[in-house]
């Protein structure tokens, strides 16, 4: 994917505030200093989209870029200063829990992980918090550049054993270095292959609801919406 535009949306403090629901997101989120400022503006080719903080927790609002005018990236607050005790899961930060579990034009959450590290339970608890709702994700291990490949793998696999008992289906994996320019192509494939498939979905939602005008128009009571029904929020995006 080429990027061709990457224009600062909006920054809201909670779900209640984002923009519509209109277009694609992709949400990028991990622990403070992970290398989210970073790899966001290496995928986006902007120096400065997402400030570089030298400063842990800089980030509190969910911030939103238009990629392209066809896709939105979402910033989303590091969890790194939550202190969340295993048996508090659904603390991470309120507006962050809303935001993955409520949106529903959410394709696709990065989970960041730095790979130059074992693993960490705090983002051990962050992944089985999403697989726990089915939330759609992949794992992306950044700071590739820190370690060898060999310890980068190690701690990959370990990572990835530690999940494999919460995820029905073990989610993809990607590598990266913001310092080394590595991992891009690979990552803006993912977000390639989602958009083919929620235009697919969306182009089938028109549809559908074509066809219930056009059955209501003749007059056919079962088409009708009840009062009280849910509107017209689309089902999730789920392309794996
Ligand atoms: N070696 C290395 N350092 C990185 C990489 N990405 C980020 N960093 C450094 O890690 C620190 C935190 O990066 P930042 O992007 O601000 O992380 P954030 O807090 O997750 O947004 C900074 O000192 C960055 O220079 C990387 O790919 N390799
Ligand atoms: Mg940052």
């Amino acid at each position: 994917m080429n990027i061709s535009s990457a224009v600062f949306l909006s920054s809201s403090p909670d779900l209640d505030s984002c923009p519509d629901e209109s277009v694609p997101e992709f949400a990028f989120i991990g622990r403070s200093n992970v290398g989210k400022s970073s790899l966001l503006n290496f995928l986006s080719g902007k120096r400065d989209l997402a400030k570089v903080s030298p400063t842990p927790g800089h980030t509190k609002l969910i911030n939103m870029f238009t990629i392209n005018g066809r896709w939105r990236l979402v910033d989303l607050p590091g969890y790194g200063f939550a202190q969340v005790a295993r048996k508090e899961k659904s603390k991470f930060n309120r507006a962050v829990n809303d935001y993955l579990e409520n949106r529903p034009n959410l394709c696709c959450v990065f989970a960041l992980i730095d790979g130059s590290l074992p693993p960490q339970a705090i983002d051990l608890e962050f992944v089985e918090w999403l697989a726990d709702r089915s939330i759609p994700f992949v794992l992306v291990f950044t700071k590739a550049d820190l370690v060898g490949p060999a310890a980068l793998q190690a701690n990959i696999d370990a990572f990835k054993e530690a999940i494999a008992g919460w995820c029905e289906n073990l989610p993809e994996v990607f590598r990266c270095s913001a310092k080394q320019l590595e991992g891009r192509t690979a990552l803006l494939e993912v977000i390639d292959v989602a958009l083919v498939e929620a235009e697919k979905g969306a182009a089938a939602e028109g549809e559908k609801a074509a066809k219930a005008k056009k059955s209501a128009a003749a007059g056919d009571a079962s088409s009708k919406r009840k009062p009280g029904g849910s509107g017209s929020r689309p089902d999730r995006i789920r392309p794996w």
